[in-house]
């Protein structure tokens, strides 16, 4: 076995419990691959979303926190606030941070606080039966949307820049190496940082959303759909229907909630003490 899985994976708990053919795996990868080049396992606390995604924090030889549905954003927040030397990530699905977890995530990024969240994006709810999520194609066929699904697909990687996130991407399984490099760089990110993951699951979204089981199909599908800026601008209007975009999207520097809190509370402290007042704020 290759000397990064022994350090940085939790291998007696291969072979995992997902299908074969996911691409939960193929992220785990990547993360893997990021921290270790960082040296910071020994930092990183993974936060875990419910669904089958929610499980990649935890087979890597660190911390792990298993939030409730939708939880999982405030949970990590809590974590960074007590110890600002931690790197917390947070992994969440589709279903997990889009729908029940929409209103925590847009106040993740509006707080700007430095939590990195790799929302694993397989079109589905893959764990509960292939149910459709706010980022399910318009028009798929699932058991909650048997004449096709009404809605558009939700575009999390927009709501994330307007509510306020400081570093957003989008990469897929089908780019492993852009997506360890992102997430590397979205670790190192000194505010919210948000990347997502266009990935393949071949027993829900396969079956339902694109009429294929087989991985490598998925995999086609992946490649065929995602798309660079630079890519993009030399398609019509009319190409560019349906395409994803993908890249590093956005990265800029504005305050962050844990150290301005912090830094607060010290200069509150230095008030109180010279007013004579001591103890703590
Ligand atoms: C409060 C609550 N409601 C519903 C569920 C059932 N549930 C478990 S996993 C899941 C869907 C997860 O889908 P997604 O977040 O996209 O993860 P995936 O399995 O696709 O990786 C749901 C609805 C739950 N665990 N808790
Ligand atoms: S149901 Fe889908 S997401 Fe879950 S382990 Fe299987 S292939 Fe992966
Ligand atoms: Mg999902």
């Amino acid at each position: 076995m290759h000397s990064l899985s022994k350090r940085v994976f939790r291998t007696d708990q291969f072979p995992f419990t997902w299908c074969p053919g996911c691409g939960n795996g193929t992220v785990a990868h990547a993360v893997g691959i990021a921290v270790e080049e960082l040296g910071i396992l020994d930092r990183v606390c993974t936060v875990g979303g419910v669904g089958c995604s929610g499980w990649i924090g935890s087979i890597l030889r660190c911390d792990f926190f298993k939030a409730i549905h939708g939880r999982g954003v405030p949970n990590a927040i809590g974590l960074k606030m007590t110890d600002r030397t931690r790197k917390v990530m947070f992994f969440s699905g589709d279903g997990d941070c889009a729908a029940i977890g929409g209103n925590h995530f847009l106040h993740g990024c509006h707080k700007n606080v430095d939590i990195t969240v790799v929302m694993i994006n397989n079109q589905i709810y893959g764990m509960t039966g292939g149910q459709a999520a706010p980022t399910t194609p318009v028009g798929s066929t699932t058991p909650t949307s048997p004449y096709g699904k009404i809605e558009a697909a939700l575009d999390l990687c927009k709501v994330a820049e307007a509510a306020g996130a400081t570093f957003v991407s989008r990469w897929s399984t089908a780019h492993p190496v852009q997506l360890s490099r992102s997430i590397k760089r979205a670790i190192m990110h000194p505010g919210f940082s948000y990347v997502e993951v266009i990935t393949q699951c071949p027993t829900q979204s396969g079956r339902y959303v694109h009429g294929s089981g087989d991985p490598n199909v998925l995999l086609d599908w992946i490649r065929q759909t995602c798309r660079t800026k630079s890519q993009m601008e030399k398609l019509s209007p009319g190409e560019r229907a349906g395409k994803i975009l993908i890249g590093d999207l956005l990265e800029e520097i504005r305050p962050e909630l844990a150290s301005v809190t912090y830094q607060l509370m010290a200069d509150l402290q230095k008030k109180a003490a010279a007013q004579g007042q001591g103890g703590a704020v």
